[in-house]
C-alpha cells in the first residue's frame, strides 16, 4: 500500500471517513497515528555505549512535520493532502503543543535529542512526563495571567511501554510508569524519549488558574512544569520531581545495562550520564545508593564508577538559578540520600578546606552543582564567553583543582526544524544554489558566499533578489498571522524588530521599551522616521517574578498608546504577542529583519534564539555576550550590530558595587525623559499606577542588570541598523553572510564535540 493509501485507510478505520472529507482534527490525527506506525518500523539506534540526557526540561514543540522531514516523507504527504484538497498547514495548526520546558534549556535538550539521532549515536533523553507544561499566557487588563495548558489528547506521541518502577520517598512510595516518545534522526534510525509519570497524578487538583493543593504528592507529582517556588511547598515537591525522575532514570538505566549484560563495575564503558544543568543532579547519589545497597558495591567502588559516568553542563551563571536545597528539605523528601550526600560532602571536606569548594556548607545546605563538580567527569559551559567566565570567575576555585574536567560546548540548534520546517522557502533556495549537502554538513551554507565567483555576479545578484523576496513573504505570512491571533494590523514593508524570549530582568526587554519610548517622544517632537518599525515581542514570565510581570505590563501599556495613536502608529506599531511558545517561534523567526540580543554582558550564557535568527537571515543587534560573541567572529563587524559595556567592564562593576542607575538617568536628558514616561499622566491613563511605579522605582533605585549602563548606545546602535536598512543593497549582503556563517551553529556540530569530548560513543 502507498502512503495515501495507507492514510485512507487510517480516516476510514478511525473515522469512517475519508482524507477529503473528515474534519482538521480527524485528519490531523490520522496522519499522527501513521507516522507513530512508521517510526515503529524503523530500526533502533544501537550501539556499544549510550548516552542517556538527563534533564527536568524537553521543550520539543510539535513533533508532526519535523518527524516528517526526518521520515523523508514531507513533501509526499504534502502533496497528498494537497491532492485530497487539504493543506497541510491547517493539520499542522491541529497539533496541540507539548510545552514541557521553560525556554533554551529544555530547547537545547530538544534540539540535541534531534541531532544525536541524525548522527547515528545510540542517546535517549530521560525527563517527566508533565500534564500540564509550561503556563498558557494570556492577557487581562494588559496583565500576565496563567492558565493550565494540557497537551495530552486521547491521541498523541506518547506510547505507554508497561515498564514501571517503584520510588520510594521518606513518607510514601509512588509507581512510576514509563511512556516514550520516538526520536526519528534525518535519514537515520531511532532513539527514544523516556517520559516518566505517576497513574495517580490528579487533573481536578488544579483550582483557579495554575494554583493547585502542593502537598498532595501523588496526586501532583508530574502535573506541573516548575511549578512556582516562592515558597517551602512549592520547594519540596520541586525536589519530589527531581528525584522522581533521578530514580526512575536510575533505575531504568541499570535495567537496561543488566539486559545487555554489562559488569556494572565498568558501567562508564556502556553509558554516559549528562546531567542538564544541577536539577537531575540527584542522579549521582542515587546511582551511588542503587549499586551500594542492591549490587553489593563498596562505596568506594561506586564512587569511581558513577563519577566516571556522569558528566555536568552549566546553563547559568545567576546566582538565584543554582540550586541550593536546605539538607532538610532533602531529609524530608529522600532520607536515604542523606548518608550518601554526607559521605561525598566529608569526602570533600577532608581533601579540601575552603568553604567554596564544599557540598554541605556552614548553613547546612547542599550545594548541587558542587557535587556534579566533584563527581562527575565534565564540566561544560554553553558557549566560548561563558565557559570562560565560569573558569576564571564564577567557578574559579573548581578550575583550580581540576583544570582537565572544564570544556566549552558552544550551543547549537536542530537546522530540520529551524530552516528545513519553518522556512522551507528559504531551504529550497539554498540547495537550489548549492545543492543537498548542507544538510549533513551544515558548514556547505558557506558556499552561498561563493556564487559571484563560481555563477557570475547576475547569479548572486539573483540569489539576494530571492532571499530579500521570502523574507518579504515571510513577513507578509506574519503579518496575517498577528492581525487574526492578536487583532493587531502591522506592515510588512516597516521594518521587524523582534524580541522573543523568557522575561528575565538580565535579558533586559525593558532596554528595548525604554528606546521605544524614546522614538515614541521623538515622533511627537516632531522627528520623524524614514521607514516605520514593528517592535515585536514574545515573553512569559515566571508567575512569582513580580519586576518581570511589571516589564510585560510596560509592553502593553506602550503598544495601547502607541497603536492607538494616528500621529505615532503610521511610523511605529508594539506587538506583545500572547502566549509566545515554539510554534509561534517558527512563526517569528522567518520574519525578522533585526534580532534582539541585548542581554547585560556576561549574564546569557549563550542564546540560541540569536542562532536561529540569524540562519533565517535576520542581522543581530546584540551585546557582546554569549554566542553573540562567535556570531560577531563569524560574520564580521559589518554584518552584525554590537553595542553596550563588555562583560569584564560589567563583572568590574559588581566587584565594585560602583554602577548607581541614577547617576546616568540625571547625566542624559534623553533616558531621564524615557524612564519618566514609566509613570507620566499617558502611561498611568491606560496603565495600573502599582506596576508602573514600582518598575521605575527599580531602575532609578536599583538596576541590577544595568539597564541605564548601556541605553545610550543602544539607541545610536540602533538608529544606526534602521538607517543602514535602507541600504536595501547592503542589507541584502548582511542577511546572506549571516545566512551562510549559521553553519557553526548547527546541534550536529555541538553534538559532534560533546560525542568526541565528553561521551566517546
Ligand atoms: C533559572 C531561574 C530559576 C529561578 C529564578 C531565576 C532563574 C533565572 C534563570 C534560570 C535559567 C536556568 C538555566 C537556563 O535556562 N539557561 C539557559 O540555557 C540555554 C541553553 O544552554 C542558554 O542558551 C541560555 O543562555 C541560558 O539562559
Amino acid at each position: 500500500m502507498n502512503l495515501e493509501q495507507q492514510l485512507n485507510e487510517l480516516t476510514k478505520k478511525m473515522y469512517g471517513s475519508s482524507i477529503e472529507k473528515c474534519t482538521d482534527a480527524q485528519l490531523y490525527n490520522s496522519v499522527l497515528q501513521l507516522t507513530k506506525d512508521l517510526l515503529a518500523a524503523k530500526p533502533a539506534i544501537t550501539g556499544k555505549k549510550k548516552v542517556y540526557y538527563i534533564s527536568m526540561e524537553f521543550l520539543i514543540g510539535k513533533l508532526l512535520s519535523n518527524n516528517l522531514i526526518n521520515l523523508g516523507i514531507y513533501e509526499e504527504m504534502r502533496q497528498i493532502l494537497k491532492k485530497n484538497g487539504r493543506n497541510i498547514a491547517a493539520i499542522e495548526e491541529a497539533e496541540p503543543e507539548p510545552s514541557l520546558g521553560n525556554g533554551g534549556l529544555g530547547r537545547l535538550a530538544a534540539c540535541f535529542l534531534d541531532s544525536i539521532a541524525t548522527l547515528g549515536l545510540p542517546g535517549d533523553g530521560v525527563g517527566l512526563n508533565y500534564h500540564y507544561g509550561l503556563f498558557k499566557q494570556v492577557f487581562r487588563d494588559r496583565l500576565q495571567k496563567a492558565e493550565k495548558n494540557d497537551w495530552i489528547e486521547e491521541n498523541s506521541w506518547l506510547t505507554r511501554t508497561g515498564a514501571t518502577f517503584e520510588v520510594a520517598f521518606g513518607d510514601r512510595k509512588v509507581v512510576s510508569v514509563l511512556y516514550d516518545i520516538d526520536v526519528v534522526g534525518y535519514q537515520n534510525g531511532c532513539n527514544k524519549l523516556h517520559l516518566f509519570d505517576v497513574a495517580t497524578v490528579d487533573e481536578s487538583l488544579v483550582k483557579e488558574g495554575i494554583d493547585f493543593d502542593k502537598t498532595a504528592i501523588e496526586k501532583n507529582l508530574t502535573l506541573f512544569l516548575y511549578p512556582d517556588d516562592s515558597d517551602e511547598a512549592g520547594n519540596l515537591l520541586r525536589i519530589y520531581q527531581e528525584y522522581f525522575l533521578v530514580s526512575s532514570g536510575a533505575q531504568l538505566i541499570v535495567k537496561e545495562l543488566k539486559e545487555k549484560g554489562c559488569d556494572l563495575y565498568h558501567m562508564d564503558e556502556y553509558v554516559a550520564v549528562q546531567i542538564n544543568d544541577t536539577h537531575p543532579t540527584m542522579v549521582i547519589p542515587e546511582l551511588i545508593r542503587i549499586l551500594t545497597w542492591d549490587e553489593g558495591f563498596t562505596m568506594e567502588d561506586a564512587v569511581n564508577v558513577v563519577s566516571r559516568t556522569c558528566a555536568y553542563t552549566n546553563h547559568t551563571i545567576l546566582a538565584e538559578a543554582l540550586e541550593k536545597w536546605p539538607l532538610a528539605y532533602i531529609e524530608k523528601v529522600v532520607p536515604q540520600l542523606v548518608p550518601i550526600i554526607k559521605e561525598l560532602s566529608a569526602r570533600v571536606a577532608k581533601k579540601y578546606t575552603d568553604p567554596r569548594v564544599q557540598i554541605i556548607d556552614k548553613d547546612k545546605r547542599v550545594h548541587m552543582a558542587h557535587i556534579d563538580i566533584h563527581y562527575g567527569y565534565s564540566v561544560n559551559g554553553v558557549a566560548a564567553i561563558h565557559t570562560d567566565i565560569l573558569k576564571e570567575t564564577e567557578l574559579n576555585h573548581f578550575y583550580k583543582i581540576y583544570p582537565e574536567k572544564f570544556n566549552n560546548k558552544t550551543n547549537g540548534i536542530t537546522f530540520r526544524r529551524w530552516l528545513l520546517s519553518c522556512n522551507r522557502e528559504l531551504a529550497e533556495l539554498i540547495t537550489q544554489t548549492i545543492g543537498e549537502g548542507w544538510k549533513k554538513d551544515a558548514g556547505e551554507l558557506e558556499k552561498l558566499l561563493g556564487i559571484a565567483e563560481s555563477q557570475g555576479c547576475a547569479a548572486e545578484e539573483d540569489l539576494l533578489d530571492a532571499i530579500d523576496s521570502i523574507k518579504q513573504q515571510k513577513k507578509t505570512a506574519l503579518a496575517a498571522y498577528i492581525r487574526e491571533k492578536e487583532g493587531v494590523s502591522i506592515e510588512p514593508d516597516s521594518i521587524f524588530d523582534i524580541q522573543i524570549k523568557r522575561l528575565h530582568e538580565y535579558k533586559r526587554q525593558q532596554m528595548n521599551a525604554l528606546y521605544i519610548i524614546h522614538k515614541y517622544l521623538e515622533i511627537k517632537g516632531g522627528k520623524k522616521p524614514v521607514r516605520p518599525v514593528t517592535f515585536i515581542f514574545g515573553a512569559k514570565a515566571a508567575p512569582a517574578y513580580v519586576i518581570a510581570q511589571d516589564i510585560i505590563h510596560l509592553l502593553l501599556v506602550l503598544s495601547k498608546i502607541i497603536n492607538h495613536d494616528p500621529e505615532v502608529s503610521r511610523y511605529m506599531k508594539v506587538v506583545m504577542v500572547e502566549n509566545y511558545n515554539v510554534s509561534y517561534a517558527e512563526k517569528l523567526i522567518p520574519a525578522c529583519d533585526v534580532s534582539e540580543q541585548i542581554s547585560l554582558a556576561s549574564k546569557e550564557a549563550s542564546g540560541t534564539g540569536n542562532m536561529k535568527f540569524m540562519l533565517n537571515g535576520a542581522v543581530t543587534l546584540g551585546t557582546s555576550d554569549g554566542a553573540n560573541v562567535e556570531i560577531h567572529e563569524l560574520v564580521g563587524d559589518d554584518n552584525i550590530y554590537i553595542f553596550g559595556k563588555d562583560s569584564d567592564t560589567v563583572i568590574r562593576h559588581y566587584e565594585k558595587a560602583d554602577y548607581v542607575s541614577r547617576e546616568y538617568y540625571e547625566k542624559s536628558p534623553g533616558i531621564k525623559a524615557a524612564v519618566d514616561f514609566i509613570i507620566s499622566e499617558k502611561a498611568l491613563a491606560v496603565g495600573h499606577r502599582e506596576n508602573l511605579e514600582r518598575l521605575y522605582n527599580e531602575l532609578l533605585n536599583k538596576d541590577w542588570f544595568m539597564t541605564l549602563l548601556d541605553l545610550e548606545d543602544y539607541i545610536a546602535v540602533k538608529d544606526k541598523a534602521f538607517a543602514d536598512y535602507e541600504d536595501r543593497e547592503g542589507w541584502r549582503k548582511k542577511m546572506l553572510v549571516n545566512i551562510a556563517k549559521a553553519g557553526f551553529f548547527s546541534s550536529d556540530r555541538t553534538i559532534q564535540e560533546y560525542n568526541r569530548d565528553i561521551w566517546k560513543l
